[in-house]
């Protein structure tokens, strides 16, 4: 089954979106995401340039030997470009194999090793009851888990705010815009606002929390236990991620849950993170690390160890990318928690997905492959829009960790 076409639809229904398109002799068609936010164009010239012209003649139903050919062969390691890149290749491949074979994606993974994969959304506030009332709307809405996120009293604008619009997008300048930090302020900020949530709405649902890669270790590790009371389900990235041998610090000093992989890209990234069991939670994204086939293999290592899976879900994946870690998901028996922030509407009408959501779980569908196809006529009608992601300086004008 020989590949005879490989291109690159880039399109921006909503937000920018790098969609791999891969044709077979026999006319099936896989698609896989590559959507990097805020480098997408560097990814997009990887697979046109550099791996597409691979694909075409390679046969299709040989996954991981082209995962193989297209790592090793291109000498350079690891890497969000190089991985997602490849990713976007790997998941294309798994979705014509589930077509071909008539059968969904998590079918060909082993099969469902549960009934359904508990999500979590976002809830933020400009205050307390602000986020008080959007968190209530997502009870309603029948959600388990709960990622809260609140302005800093003090800092004018800060990360996790969707700013009302209802999914939490980062990536708004045509030129970074720019937020404002000071770790004391967050600090004293935050147990507050667990605080405030459980009096509301007592222990029964699952609190989330995102650092994002904001603090040192000991101030992490404050962060942690001043936390222990409101039992969170996690809290994510507390210290910048590149840095492993960090997290042995904050483990030391705290029992609060650690979750840490999404701007990580490879096996070797979070190594340390599993076989010293410094994290409970592995974060790596279906569509930055890699694609399914490697995914899947950090899984089985942290399955070993005791850590479970979170994966990143941000709205900046696209559909193709939330599919194929749900199908992922229902397969994976060390699952965790999937991220859940949905995609603004105009990306309904480029892309059309057969996942569901249902009292707090998602199901990718029994549809052959991952169940998302891409009207390629309905991408061309939102072109490119280059966005990038702010950055992020302490209230001395110093640069601080986004
Ligand atoms: O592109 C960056 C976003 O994906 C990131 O800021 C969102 O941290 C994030 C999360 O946990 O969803
Ligand atoms: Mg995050």
């Amino acid at each position: 089954m020989k590949i005879t076409d490989a291109r690159v639809v880039v399109s921006s229904p909503g937000r920018n979106y790098v969609t791999l398109v891969v044709e077979t002799e026999d006319g099936v068609v896989g698609v896989g995401d590559a959507t990097l936010n805020g480098r997408e164009l560097a990814v997009a010239a990887y697979l046109q340039e550099h791996l597409c012209p691979l694909l075409v003649g390679r046969d299709a139903s040989r996954i991981e030997d082209t995962w193989q050919y297209l790592y090793k062969g291109a000498y350079w390691r690891r890497g969000p470009v190089t991985m997602t890149a490849i990713a976007a290749v790997d998941v294309a491949l798994w979705d014509i194999k589930g077509k071909v074979a008539g059968l969904p994606v998590y079918q060909l993974l082993g099969g469902a090793a549960r009934d359904g994969v508990l999500v979590y959304g976002h809830a933020d506030g400009q205050d307390v009851p602000e986020l008080l009332e959007r968190f209530q709307g997502y009870l309603d809405r029948g959600y388990k888990a709960v990622r809260i996120q609140s302005a800093v009293p003090g800092l004018a604008k800060t990360y996790g705010m969707s700013g009302g619009a209802g999914v939490y997008e980062p990536a708004k300048g045509s030129l970074p815009q720019q937020d404002s930090w000071e770790t004391t302020l967050y600090l004293d900020h935050v147990p507050e606002v667990f605080r405030a949530v459980r009096e509301e709405f007592g222990y029964g649902v699952h609190l989330l929390h995102d650092v994002h890669h904001r603090l040192t270790p000991v101030e992490a590790a404050r962060l942690g236990k001043s936390l222990e009371p409101y039992r969170p389900f996690w809290i994510e990235d507390p210290t910048p991620a590149e840095s492993q041998e960090a997290y042995r610090l904050i483990r030391q000093h705290t029992t609060t849950p650690i979750a840490v992989g999404e701007v990580l890209s490879s096996i070797w990234d979070v190594e340390t993170l599993i076989t010293e069991r410094l994290i409970d939670y592995v974060r790596c994204s279906v569509a930055h690390t890699g694609g399914i086939s490697h995914l899947r293999k950090i899984y089985a290592l942290a399955e070993l160890y005791g850590v479970r899976s979170g994966a990143h879900g941000a709205g900046d994946l696209s559909p193709v990318a939330h599919a194929a870690a749900l199908h992922l998901d229902l397969a994976t028996s060390n699952f965790g928690v999937q991220e859940n922030m949905g995609h603004l509407d105009p990306a309904g009408e480029v892309f059309r997905w057969s996942y569901t959501f249902d009292d707090g779980y998602m199901h990718p569908g029994d549809a052959p492959g991952l169940g998302v196809e891409l009207d390629e006529e309905a991408a061309a009608r939102f072109p490119y829009d280059r966005r990038y992601l702010p950055v992020n300086r302490r209230l001395d004008g110093a640069v601080h960790d986004w």
